[in-house]
């Protein structure tokens, strides 16, 4: 079964089968009210309005047997695979190793690493530390989806112009097709958001497609091939 989605700068194609949603990075400490994110004073509800729509598609995803694959940023408890110049980045008083308001921040095993209990991951839906901000760095993301017979990839979570930006430039220069759902990505900075879901989709696609949730979700559900047509960014 092919799903023409429409989308800009036009029709995404997909087939089910060979298409994964990638989940990335709802964890604690981006979203959650009091944990690192808005420590740093962003305001967290600009990536917590993604949590109502994301689990739609995920309920919908795992209804079709699409696989689903979740990310965390983070690192090992000693951690060996921070880079010290992320670890320094922004001189922050508190940052990456220090006790949070969630236990020790983007560190594997503590609360705040954690993905929310809203989109918790089924049992065998693969799980993928990530010490970068792309999925592909340093993880074995491509080997999965190579194994699945994955070409296509559904990609949503936080933030948009920082690790979800990053993994779609990492899997269109692997070859990968991706969608990128408007309203289930989101950033602090509404201005980047905006922008950077222009550029995936600015010169023919140059680094995939943006569509939103409930016109993937029609189509899903429509379960056919319409014909295809684009949509604008607004
Ligand atoms: C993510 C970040 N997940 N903004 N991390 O985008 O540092």
């Amino acid at each position: 079964m092919t799903v023409s989605v429409p989308a800009a700068p036009y029709a995404f194609e997909l087939e089910p089968e060979a298409t994964a949603l990638v989940i990335i990075d709802m964890q604690r400490d981006f979203l959650e009210p009091g944990g690192f994110g808005s420590m740093l004073g962003n305001d967290v509800s600009l990536l917590t309005r993604t949590i109502a729509p994301l689990q739609t598609v995920l309920a919908t995803a795992r209804a079709t047997g699409m696989l689903v694959i979740h990310t965390r940023e983070g690192h090992r408890p000693d951690l060996a695979d921070a880079p010290p110049a992320k670890l320094s980045r922004g001189h922050l008083s508190c940052g990456i190793g220090d006790p949070g308001p969630f236990g020790r921040i983007l560190v594997r095993g503590e609360h705040g690493h954690g993905i929310i209990d809203e989109l918790a991951p089924a049992d065998g839906e693969p799980v993928l530390d990530k010490p970068g901000k792309g999925a592909f760095y340093a993880t074995d993301l491509e080997l999965l989806l190579h194994n699945a017979g994955i070409q296509k990839l559904i990609v949503t979570g936080v933030t948009t112009e920082v690790c979800v930006h990053t993994t779609v430039r990492e899997a269109n220069d692997r070859g990968f097709e991706c969608l990128v759902l408007s309203d289930c990505v989101g950033s602090y900075f509404p201005e980047f958001h905006e922008v950077g879901l222009k550029m995936i989709a600015a010169q023919g696609g140059i680094f995939g497609w943006v569509t939103d949730s409930p016109t993937l979700l029609e189509q899903l559900e429509a379960g056919a091939a319409p014909v295809a047509s684009t949509t604008t960014l607004s």
